[in-house]
Formats: structure tokens, sequence, C-alpha cells
């Protein structure tokens, strides 16, 4: 058996059985052992950034790894920006980069870089397989550094003649340690807090968010009036109908510092003390106001659910959790705008969806909006480094094949990425692609006042000194001339697509998405916000 051979079939062993790949010459005795290992299943994507991201979304929703094939380190760098997402998720990911052969890197091939350095950065685990007996060994460590919690970027390099040589044997699943228990004395400290009479905040992260951590949180905030909040960008939450409905910390440090300005006590379950996203002139860095203590319950390699569990029972015992009642917006009429777009979403999300969240500003209304949907799964944009939203929900399909997908995406992040969708069509995924056709990058319209870089005008948009953003500027925040036509690139790359104008249309073309297995897009033409 080659080490390509054995390497799979120790994947396939530990439960790694869904391989996102974009190969290249180093990496075809990889690609010829699939068929030996008709166990892992190998999906194309066309751009390593959709591997990296579909890899993220399939182990934020199964909580395993899925592994990502890449080119060398030019693939790598390309799938780095959804790597860092992944990072930041702490998600479960297997990277495998193919390289020269051992012999060849000296002879500096046009392809030869540097892998480990640009590997290290989004990397939690890093080896690189030295020899064909080492490849199912090797594949088992990493398997097992990605699943320890809070879960992580595991890279193996894989060399070419590492990949074609004899000698491979497919190795067992390493057992993985399981989140560790939180010392009690965070508990004590913790539950004293709650018990100071003071004003205290949870803030959940991780899988705090998940039902049993929400359900425990939740019951410490009924039986003692302490406020819930979620991270600003959750891997994952769980919400809807029947669960404890949380509110996100905000984008904006201005909304976030008043949602943080009460407490004394801030107790941390899963989620980092909360800082402000970038730095602004003469703007603390810091959202934890200074007259407010700082407890960690649990980090996110631990286990907060139990925690939670543990400090319910201590300091709230008869309490019981609140639930989101059921309730769903009315459908809508007039022209289309995003705050309408969110009410249809919320009207007709299907129980048990998947939502890929990349809508950025277009976006604001969809919590509210959706918040009363049968229960369902909210994925967010963790690490910032847009383009992740296709990609997830790619993943995020796969994973879960009987689960319905939306992808509301931001037109200008869905470009980063948007060959996703020829995967979304070539594999039939059940995923609804939303696009909120604002025509710019809204949001850097906004930061460019917000960082002082542009006073407001008189009339309330940006300006250099309040004269009004120069034409170079405008130039590098609008997606005009030409118009982006989404419903072309859906078309082109094999997903039926249709563009709606008024609400009635796109409330008809997303009961038809729906309905209709498949992926779908439909290319909502909304005005900016701002
Ligand atoms: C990988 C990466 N490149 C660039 C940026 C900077 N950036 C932040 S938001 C944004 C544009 C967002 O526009 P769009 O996705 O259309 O959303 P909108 O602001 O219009 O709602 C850009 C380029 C980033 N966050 N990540």
């Amino acid at each position: 058996m080659n080490g390509a051979q054995a390497l799979i079939r120790t994947l396939t062993g530990c439960g790694v059985d869904t391989c996102f790949s974009n190969p290249g010459t180093s990496e075809m005795h990889f690609v010829a052992a699939l068929d030996a290992v008709p166990e892992m299943h190998a999906v194309l994507c066309l751009f390593e950034g959709t591997a990296t991201g579909a890899a993220d979304g399939y182990g934020r929703m199964r909580d395993r790894p899925a592994a990502a094939l890449l080119h060398l380190g030019p693939g790598l760098a390309n799938g780095l920006a959804n790597l860092h997402n992944a990072r930041r998720a702490h998600t479960p990911v297997l990277t495998i980069v193919g390289d020269h052969a051992t012999y060849h890197s000296r002879l500096d091939a046009p392809l030869e870089s540097d892998i480990e350095s640009l590997a290290r950065p989004v990397s939690g685990w890093f080896r690189r397989t030295a020899a064909a007996a080492l490849a199912g060994p090797d594949a088992a460590d990493a398997v097992a550094a990605a699943s320890r919690p809070p879960g992580r970027v595991a890279t193996l390099v894989l060399p070419a003649d590492v990949s074609w040589s004899d000698g491979g044997e497919p190795a067992p699943a390493r057992l993985t340690r399981p989140a560790t228990p939180v010392p009690g004395a965070a508990i004590d400290a913790a539950a004293a807090a709650l018990r100071s009479g003071q004003p205290c905040l949870l803030l959940l992260g991780g899988t705090a968010l998940r039902a049993a951590g929400l359900a425990a949180a939740s019951q410490v905030a009924q039986g003692t009036g302490a406020r819930l909040l979620a991270e600003t960008f959750p891997a994952r939450l769980e919400r809807g109908a029947g669960l404890p409905a949380v509110d996100r910390l905000a984008y904006l440090a201005e909304f976030a510092a008043s949602q943080l300005a009460s407490p004394r006590h801030l107790i941390l379950a899963g989620a980092r003390a909360p800082v402000s996203f970038f730095a602004y002139p003469g703007q603390p860095s810091s959202l934890v106001p200074a007259d407010c203590q700082v407890h960690v319950l649990a980090e996110p390699g631990e286990d907060v659910p139990t925690a939670l569990a543990a400090l319910a029972s201590e300091v709230a015992p008869a309490a019981r959790p609140l639930p989101q009642p059921a309730q769903r917006p009315a459908l809508p009429d007039g022209d289309l705008t995003a705050e309408r777009a969110a009410a249809v979403l919320g009207a007709l999300l299907p129980e048990g969806a998947i939502v890929s969240d990349e809508a950025n500003t277009s976006g604001l209304w969809l919590p509210g909006a959706t918040a009363g949907a049968p229960p369902h799964d909210w994925l967010t944009l963790t690490g910032g480094a847009i383009g992740q939203g296709l990609p997830l929900a790619t993943g995020a399909a796969i994973a879960c094949p009987d689960r319905p997908v939306l992808a509301l995406e931001a037109d200008g992040s869905a470009m980063y990425t948007i060959s996703a969708l020829w995967t979304h069509a070539r594999a039939q995924l059940d995923i609804t692609t939303v696009i909120f056709s604002n025509r710019c990058y809204a949001i850097l319209g906004m930061e460019l006042t917000r960082v002082g870089a542009a006073a407001p005008a008189p009339g309330g948009a940006a300006g250099n000194g309040g004269a009004g953003v120069g034409r170079a500027a405008q130039d590098l925040l609008e997606l005009t001339r030409p118009d982006l036509d989404f419903t072309a690139l859906a078309t082109g790359m094999g997903v039926p697509a249709r563009r709606a104008q008024t609400t009635a249309e796109f409330a008809a073309a997303l009961r038809h998405a729906l309905a209709e297995p498949g992926p779908h897009l439909i290319e909502a033409l909304i005005p900016a916000l701002g």
C-alpha cells in the first residue's frame, strides 16, 4: 500500500470521510487512491477558499473534521482566509497540503515555497510526513489534534514521494481527549458574583450557544436576574422557537459599549472578553468598562455546557429556562428592502434550516425577524474574512444532507468565492442562496466616516472634509460599472436563479427555492443601508 492509500484509509477509519479538494500534480497519487477507498467522499472545489470554507462549515455542523486537500504553498495560501475564519470558530479541520517530492525541494522548482510559514498562523497543529510508513500514524495524529476540544486546524504536509512510495499502513484512530472539566473554583467565583446583588452579564460563546448551554444559561438568568449576551460572531448558534433567545453583542463598538455599560460583573462562558472589532481614533479598544470585573467561568476548550449547568444548579436550582415563543413576521409588501427581505425570510424559514449568514449590512434585521421561526442553526463570519458564506453553506449542506441550507450573502462578499455555486450545482446541494445586491461595499462607506477618514457631509453622506466622498474613494466602494448580474453568474454555473425587485417577487422566489430540492439563487435588488 502506498502512502496516499494508507493516509486515506486511516482518515476514513478515524471518521473523516469527506475531503473538499482542489488537487494538482503533487496530489495525483492521493487522487488515484480515492478509487481504492470508496468510503472517502471527495468533493471538487474550484478555488481553495471554497475547500477550506466548506471544511469549516462541515466541521461546525458535525463537530468532527472534514479534510481540505490543497496544492502546495500557493493552494494553501488561496485557502488561508477561510482557515483563519475556521481557527476563530474553533472548528476541527484537517488540511492536507501536497508538496514536491522530498528530494525535489532543494531544486527550488517554481511551486516551491515555505509551506510551514504559511500554515503555522492558522494551524494549531502542523506536521510534515517524512515517509510512507508514517502517513497512517501522522494522519491519525492529525485527526486527533484537529478534534481535541475546542477544535483547531491541523495541517499535514504530504510530499509526493511519500504518497507514491510503498510501505504505508493504516493507523488506528487515536483517543480524543474530551473537553476539560471546569474547576470548581471558577464555578464558585461566578456564583459569588451572581449572588453579589450587583448587575451581572453572562457572555456566551462556542459550545455555550448550543441547546444545552443556552438552557443552563437561561436558567441562571431567570433565577438571578443576570443578563445574557452571545458573542458577536458565533460559529454556530442554535436558536428559534422553543430555545432560549439570546441577543448578540453588537458589531459596532458604540452599540456594544451601551450593551455592556451596566454590569459590574462580566462572566465569560466559552467567550473571550469583548474587544472593539477595529480601533477608532480616540475610542477604547477594550469593551469591558473599567468598573466591571471579568470572571472566566469556562474557556472555549473546557466543558462549557456542563459548567453552566453546574452554575445553574448552584445559583438557580428552582428556575426554568425561558423558551422563545413561536412567532413569525407577517409577509410585507412593496418595494424590496433589506428589512422587508428579512421579514420574508422570518416568515418562510423552514424548520431545521442551517443559515450561513454573510449578509453584512443587509443582515441587520435578520436576527429579529427570524428569532421566533422554527428551530434552526445560525453560522456567522467568525474571523471577519469575507468570502466565507457560500463555502460554509457548501460544507454544511454536505454535513447535513437532510436539512435545508440558506446562504444569505452580501454581493461583495459573494464574489470572493462565487465559484462555490458550481459545487452547489455539481453536488446538487439543497442550498438557497440569497444575494443582497446593494451594489456597493456599504459597510466600508460607513467605516470611512467612523474611522475619521472622511467627515459626514451636510446631507448625511460621508465626505472629504464634509465635501462628499471623492470620486477615487467612491470607486473603491461601489460595485457598479458594470453591475454584477448574479442570475447570469448562477445559471452559468448550473444554479437556477431569479431576480427579485419587489417584496412579492422575493417571497415567491423564496417559496419556490425552498419547495424544490437542489440549489437555487435569488438576487434581491435592495437599496444600500446608509
Ligand atoms: C478577506 C477580506 N478582504 C477584505 C475585507 C474588507 N472588507 C470588509 S467588508 C467589505 C465589503 C463588504 O461588502 P458587501 O459584502 O457587499 O457587504 P455590505 O457592506 O454591502 O453589506 C470588505 C471589502 C475583509 N473583511 N475580508
